[in-house]
């Protein structure tokens, strides 16, 4: 009988990802540093509330919480420009075709960054709905922003995505008097997947429920 030999390729990835992403963790234990992974599909709102988040969390708190970005995108550096014009260090990320992060690219953008006085560490991943869910980037916490414009229907067709993430934030609220987006339906939805999911209801045009936000960030990073 003929053997045939089976390469998994992408279970082989994901576990020396995995064992990268590890080594990440300890790097950012040792200097103090908590990193958040935010996700999305392109557009959805992240770099915008990257820029509420650093408002808020810096009216929040004195002594005042070391903050960075890491922006990844395949190509640019308008976002990284637009996080140095709001005052915090950031670093650009091309992934040069790469439609998600991964946790060796996080640990070649780490030596550019003096990690000692920063407490929080904010990745803004490609933007992307199936492959960041897959891949882990090294970070202490996942969370994913799905804007109103997007449709409540997302957790059927992106599962994985709202399992990896511990928190949802729902942006671009101010829209949802303007459509069919049924708030209840998507936190069932949402909740169906993974019970524990917290959620956020944020608008970063309005300002609203970006401190309910700001408050569950700080908890989590101990502050
Ligand atoms: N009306 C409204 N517009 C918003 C809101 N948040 C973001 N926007 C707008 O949506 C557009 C995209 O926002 P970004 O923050 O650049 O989105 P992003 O997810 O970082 O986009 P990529 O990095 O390209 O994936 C911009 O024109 C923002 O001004 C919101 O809460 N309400
Ligand atoms: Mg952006």
């Amino acid at each position: 009988m003929r053997e045939v030999r089976l390469i998994q390729i992408e279970e082989d990835i994901q576990a020396d990802n995995r064992l990268e992403a590890e080594k990440v963790r300890r790097r950012l234990e040792e200097a103090g540093t908590f990193m958040l992974n935010l996700m999305s599909s392109p557009g959805s709102g992240k770099t915008s509330l990257i820029l509420k988040t650093i408002e808020a969390v810096q009216s929040m708190r004195t002594p005042a919480i070391g903050m960075a970005v890491i922006e990844a995108d395949m190509d640019s550096q308008v976002d990284a420009e637009t996080i140095l014009d709001a005052g915090v260090p950031a670093v650009q990320l091309r992934t040069g075709g790469f439609c998600h992060v991964d946790s060796y690219m996080v640990a070649k953008t780490l030596p550019s960054l003096d990690l000692e006085p920063i407490d929080l560490l904010i990745l803004e991943n490609v933007g992307n709905l199936i492959c960041p869910a897959q891949s882990d980037t090294g970070a202490n916490s996942n969370v994913m922003i799905l804007s109103v414009p997007e449709g409540d229907d997302k957790p059927l067709k992106y599962p994985l995505m709202f399992r990896e993430c511990e928190a949802l934030v729902v942006n671009k609220s101010d829209y949802l008097q303007m459509g069919d987006f049924d708030m209840d339906s998507l936190r069932r939805r949402a909740k169906k997947l993974n019970p524990e999911i917290e959620i956020f209801e944020v608008s970063c045009k309005t300002g609203a429920g970006v401190q309910q936000w700001a408050e569950w960030l700080l908890r989590k990073i101990g502050r």
